[in-house]
């Protein structure tokens, strides 16, 4: 075990904040500050202060587990893995390659995603695969991708922010989501910038703001479109830049010229005054930006919801310039790597698609398979989990924990359970691991090395700290062990290597060319650097880059915006640029859009309902989302008991209005009823929410599970399912 201080980055959301592991002689793990790394700088949430608590063997699986007449029993290794090859092999044989399903995670390591996808195709031959980043920014991606011809949660980076003018914040609560990260917005106040936050709710993230427009729920497709109404109206649109830089600008004005103030205030709540007042600080300043996150984008026109406020900012000359753009706050830890190597259904590594014949050429070389024994795309998270039971028979499970975090979970837990086989691999015994023929103990964070990218594109090196309990084997490790019994003659056990580097070496050439491209990365150069922007080709091809490495902005554009942007000397870009190494891309579409001429496309989108609006029999708005303490579906954050202490359980936020009318006090327990189910979970009375909205977190199963509730209407384009809006009612319970 080393017992000096290992500099490394947080487990959990997307910001990846540094720190320095060191363990201590107890055997316990000692989390402190990191300072080099210019995100956090050293400052840290509590769930990544107290993350070490999960290494502890007293709460996470040091045995993999077998059942055993209907229980769960440990067993060896060997004959663990055995069974899942059994299982596997079985319904291959029985009901065809596409009835084995894998879903996968956004908190995987870059190594782990893209080898998950590889091993779906070329060792199970199955399409069936998807991962939960489809429940979190598939609709920004989506967007983003129609809009630029590329997705990156943030074309620039954060330290950018308070050198702005204004910044719109759509659906964020990051004052809890991504505590560290308000500091870049406490900067731009103190340098007079503007804050705006767009929620139903009084967040904390609100309080800081500057105006808080509050709309209902689901309605931020006509919130945006009433804004660029009065840019137009009000003659702020930048002709020249739209002129110069944007395609489809007639459409997209036409279709929000149909949204007068007036008639959106009335879809929205949000008053004209308000909305006026929010155009003004927006276009008033040279440079102004434009965040989502959740809010808007679970929404079963998420799609469209984002395309909305790109608009806006491409109508008001504020994308691919300099301290100006729009961005998603992606949200797990690797929720940016994730989406772009592979685990996605429709998608191969270095964010290519899986229908693009030339894709499909370059990734099957570097597999060394024929690209025609490629499968197609196949279903979406959801859609996936739905057929659990009727086509798709066996599943294998890595980094997620659908049980607690799918839409309409009671169905999606019945589906779960009508599986042949479920094998999963986790940390811990989450509730989805719970109803397993096979659990596999991993490996995790601290005691493996990998790479992540973060919210910003920046590619990260999370480094081993601490050495694994008996017992545990990394998620590569169960790849290549599965890839060896299940691939008979072929030795395919070859093709998936144990040690990080060398998938990550793949994973590179793979990469090579594509709108992702790490080629130029290395692990060398990610522990000197503190991260590296993507797209960063290999110059000379190095890293066996199969045709062109089309550069979205090429390093001299980086560049010569750093220079404008007076980025400091010790950007590590810089030095590495004189060598003829390529410096990565903080910041992209400077000059020019990714899409094939270069401009960006406007949106010609127009409001509609959400899939389920309140009626007579559930005249309530619910809407979902997190606290501070809790990390998505807990099966991690509620093993600490710092954090359960801190959020102990599930809560129904209502505003006094609708708690009189229900005649429920505080603390009282409160039944939630929508078309899928009923939840219960106590009061809090707040004033700080719409009265025609309750709000629910969803980080616990059981009674209090917010997903009984949720609604899996789709987002036509994205797949993404609506957990911010869906109609139920309220029934006071006798307590
Ligand atoms: N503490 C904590 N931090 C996390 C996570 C966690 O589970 N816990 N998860 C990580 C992950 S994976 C993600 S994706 C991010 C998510 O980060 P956020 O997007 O900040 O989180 P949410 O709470 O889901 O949603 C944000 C806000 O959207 C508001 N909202 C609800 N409906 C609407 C709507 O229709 N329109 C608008 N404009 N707003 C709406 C909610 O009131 C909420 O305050 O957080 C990351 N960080
Ligand atoms: N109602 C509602 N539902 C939501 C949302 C919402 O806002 N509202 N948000 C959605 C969003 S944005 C997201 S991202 C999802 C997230 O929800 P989930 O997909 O359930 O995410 P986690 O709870 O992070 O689950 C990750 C699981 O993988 C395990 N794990 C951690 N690291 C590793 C590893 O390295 N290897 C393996 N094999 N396992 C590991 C963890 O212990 C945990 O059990 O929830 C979605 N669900
Ligand atoms: S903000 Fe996110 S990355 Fe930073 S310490 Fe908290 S959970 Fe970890
Ligand atoms: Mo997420």
């Amino acid at each position: 075990m080393q017992n000096s201080a290992t500099p490394t980055h947080c487990p959990y959301c997307a910001l990846q904040c540094g720190m320095n592991l060191t363990p201590a002689a107890d055997g316990t793990v000692e989390v402190t500050e990191r300072a080099d790394f210019p995100v956090n700088r050293g400052a840290l949430c509590g769930k990544g202060r107290t993350a070490p608590a999960v290494l502890s063997s007293r709460v996470r699986l040091t045995s993999p587990l077998v059942r055993s007449e209907g229980t769960l029993v440990p067993a060896s290794w060997d004959e663990a893995l055995d069974r899942i090859a059994e299982g596997l092999t079985r319904t291959r044989a029985e009901h065809g390659p596409d009835a084995v399903g894998v879903f996968g995670g956004g908190g995987l390591t870059n190594e782990k995603a893209y080898s998950l996808g590889k091993f779906a195709r070329i060792v199970l031959g199955t399409s069936q695969i998807d991962y939960n980043g489809r429940f979190c920014m598939s609709s920004a991606a989506a967007a983003g991708t129609k809009a630029f011809g590329l997705d990156r949660g943030l074309p620039f980076p954060l330290e950018d922010i308070p050198k702005t003018g204004c910044v719109i914040l759509v659906g964020s609560n990051l004052a809890e989501t991504m505590p560290p990260s308000l500091r870049f917005f406490n900067e731009l106040k103190d340098n007079g910038g503007k804050l705006i936050v767009v929620d139903p709710r009084r967040t904390k993230t609100a309080e800081q703001a500057d105006l808080h427009l509050a709309p209902r729920p689901g309605t931020d497709l006509a919130l945006a479109l009433g804004m660029l109404h009065l840019v137009v109206a009000e003659g702020r649109t930048d002709e020249a830049y739209i002129e110069e830089r944007t395609a489809g600008w007639e459409d997209a004005r036409a279709a929000a010229m149909a949204h007068w103030p007036e008639y959106v205030e009335r879809i929205t709540g949000v008053a004209v005054p308000q909305l006026r007042e929010a155009v003004r600080m927006f276009c008033e300043p040279e440079h102004a930006m434009v965040l989502t996150a959740r809010g808007p984008e679970q929404q079963s026109k998420g799609t469209d919801t984002v395309g909305a406020w790109i608009n806006l900012c491409l109508a008001t000359g504020r994308a691919g310039r300099p301290l100006s753009g729009y961005g998603c706050l992606t949200g797990q830890g690797n929720g940016q790597g994730g989406r772009e190597h592979g685990q996605k259904a429709d998608q191969l590594p270095g964010y290519r698609k899986l229908t693009d014949p030339a894709a499909r050429r370059h990734v099957a070389e570097v597999w060394g398979v024929d690209p025609d024994s490629l499968p197609g795309p196949g279903r979406s998270a959801y859609e996936l989990l739905d057929a659990l039971g009727t086509d798709i028979r066996s599943l294998l499970l890595m980094g997620s924990n659908p049980v607690v975090s799918a839409p309409r979970a009671a169905h999606v837990e019945e589906r779960i359970k009508a599986l042949d086989f479920l094998a999963v691999c986790d940390v811990v015994l989450s509730e989805t691991a719970a109803l397993a023929d096979v659990v596999l103990p991993v490996t995790q964070w601290a005691e493996e090395t990998g790479t992540t990218t973060n919210l910003e594109g920046r590619v990260l090196l999370r480094r081993r700290a601490i050495t694994p309990p008996e017992g545990v084997r990394s998620d590569l490790e169960v790849m290549h062990e599965l890839a060896a019994r299940l691939g008979g003659e072929k030795g395919l056990e070859k093709s998936f290597p144990t040690d990080p580097e060398e998938v990550f070496e793949e994973l590179r050439r793979a990469s090579a060319g594509g709108p992702a491209d790490y080629s130029g990365i290395t692990y060398r150069r990610l522990a000197e650097e503190n991260g590296v922007f993507w797209p960063c080709p290999a110059p000379d091809g190095s890293a066996g880059a199969a045709g062109s490495a089309e550069s979205v902005a090429s390093a001299d554009a980086a560049d010569s915006e750093d220079a404008a942007l007076d980025v400091t000397p010790e950007d590590p870009a810089r030095d590495v640029a004189e060598d003829g190494v390529h410096p990565g891309t903080p910041r992209l579409f400077l000059d020019r859009f990714a899409t094939e001429d270069g401009r960006a496309r406007f949106a010609p989108v127009s409001h509609r309902a959400v899939a389920e609006e309140p009626d007579d029999e559930y005249p309530v708005l619910l809407t979902t989302g997190r606290v501070v303490a809790q990390y998505q579906s807990g099966a991690q954050t509620r093993r600490v008991d710092e954090l359960n202490a801190a959020a102990p359980g599930p809560f129904v936020e209502l505003h006094p209005r609708l708690a009189a009318r229900l005649g429920a006090s505080e603390g009282d327990p409160v039944a939630v009823v929508s078309r899928r189910g009923r939840a219960v979970a106590p009061a809090r009375i707040t004033t700080g929410i719409r009265p025609d909205t309750v709000f629910m977190p969803f980080h616990w199963p059981g009674e209090g599970r917010a997903n009984t509730l949720t609604n899996p209407a789709l987002d036509p384009t994205s797949r993404m399912p609506e957990f911010k809006a869906c109609a139920v009612r309220l029934e006071a319970v006798q307590s």
